[in-house]
C-alpha cells in the first residue's frame, strides 16, 4: 500500500517496550513490533484451535458451533483437550492476543508522543472479558463457570446464569452498566448527528464550525459541553459501561448467591418505614 506523503514524518524509530529495534518496522501500512508478532501468533493459534474444536463438535452450522469450558468436576485444574482443554488453551490465546494488542497500541502511542488513553480504554474491554473467563471462575473454584465459545451457546449461558439469580435486572451493578450503555447511545447519537449536521449543511452551503455546534446546544438547552468535553464524556460513559458490566458479573456468585430481587431487602428493612 502506498505511503501518504505526510506519513514519512510520523513513522519514527523507537518507543518500543521490548525487543529494541528488532521488530521496529512496518509491513505495508502496518506497524509490526514485538507485540505485532505475538498478536499474530496467539490469533493464528487460537483460531486454528477453534476450527479444531468445531471439527470435533459434530456440526458446521455457524450458529450451533460451540466450544465448551470443562465440567465443574475439573475445578481449577487442566482438562483433557476434547473436554474443555481446548477452551482453556483458546482462552489463553485470546488473552495473549488481546494483551499483545494493547501493548502494541502502547508502543505506537509512545512512538507518536501521544497519551496512553487508547491502550487504557481498550484495557477496560479486556478487563470485562477477563472477569467472565478468569476472575469469576477462579473465585467460584472451577473453570467450568466460564462461558462457552459459540454464538447461540453463549446466549444460552447468559440467560441461564441470569435466571440463576431469579431476575438479573435487579442486580444494582447491572442497573448501572445498562444506564451507562444507554447514556452512551444518547451521547454518541447527539454527537454524531451534530457533527454530520455541521459538515453537511446542504448543497452549496459552506461547512459550519464548532461555533455553530456550541450555539445549537446553547439555543436548545442552554448548555454546550464543548468539542473536547463531549469526547471526555463519551470515554467516561463507555469505560463506565464496561467497568460496571464486569462488576455486575463478578459479584454474582462470589459475593451474592441469592436472587438479586432479594438484595433490595436492605431498602425494605430501613428503620424509617416503621
Ligand atoms: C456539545 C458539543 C459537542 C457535541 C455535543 C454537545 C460543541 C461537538 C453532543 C451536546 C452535549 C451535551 C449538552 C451533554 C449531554 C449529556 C449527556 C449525559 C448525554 O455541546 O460541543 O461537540 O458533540
Amino acid at each position: 500500500m502506498a505511503m501518504l506523503s505526510f506519513e514519512r514524518k510520523y513513522r519514527v524509530r523507537g518507543g518500543t517496550l521490548i525487543g529494541g529495534d528488532l521488530f521496529d518496522f512496518w509491513v505495508g501500512p502496518f506497524y509490526v513490533g514485538f507485540f505485532g508478532v505475538t498478536t499474530i501468533f496467539f490469533t493464528v493459534l487460537g483460531t486454528a484451535l477453534i476450527l479444531y474444536g468445531a471439527a470435533l463438535g459434530g456440526t458446521w452450522d455457524p450458529w450451533q458451533i460451540s466450544i465448551a469450558p470443562p465440567d465443574l468436576k475439573y475445578g481449577l485444574g487442566l482438562a483433557p483437550l476434547a473436554e474443555g482443554g481446548l477452551w482453556q488453551i483458546i482462552t489463553v490465546c485470546a488473552l495473549g492476543a488481546f494483551v499483545s494488542w494493547a501493548l502494541r497500541q502502547a508502543e505506537i502511542a509512545r512512538k507518536l508522543g501521544m497519551g496512553m488513553h487508547i491502550p487504557l480504554a481498550y484495557s477496560v474491554a479486556i478487563f470485562a472479558y477477563f472477569s467472565l473467563v478468569v476472575i469469576r471462575p477462579v473465585l467460584l473454584g472451577a473453570w467450568g463457570h466460564g462461558f462457552p465459545y459459540g454464538i447461540i451457546s453463549h446466549l444460552d449461558w447468559v440467560s441461564n446464569v441470569g435466571y440463576q439469580y431469579l431476575h438479573f435486572h435487579y442486580n444494582p451493578a447491572h442497573m448501572l452498566a445498562v444506564s451507562f450503555f444507554f447514556t452512551n447511545v444518547l451521547a454518541l447519537s447527539l454527537h454524531g448527528s451534530l457533527i454530520l449536521s455541521a459538515l453537511n449543511p446542504g448543497a452549496g452551503e459552506p461547512v459550519k464550525t464548532s461555533e455553530h455546534e456550541n450555539t445549537f446546544f446553547r439555543d436548545t438547552i442552554g448548555y454546550s459541553i464543548g468539542t473536547l468535553g463531549i469526547h471526555r464524556l463519551g470515554l467516561f460513559l463507555a469505560l463506565s459501561a464496561a467497568f460496571w458490566s464486569a462488576v455486575c458479573i463478578i459479584i454474582s456468585g462470589p459475593f451474592w448467591t441469592h436472587g438479586w430481587p432479594e438484595w433490595w431487602g436492605w431498602w425494605l428493612r430501613l428503620p424509617i418505614w416503621s
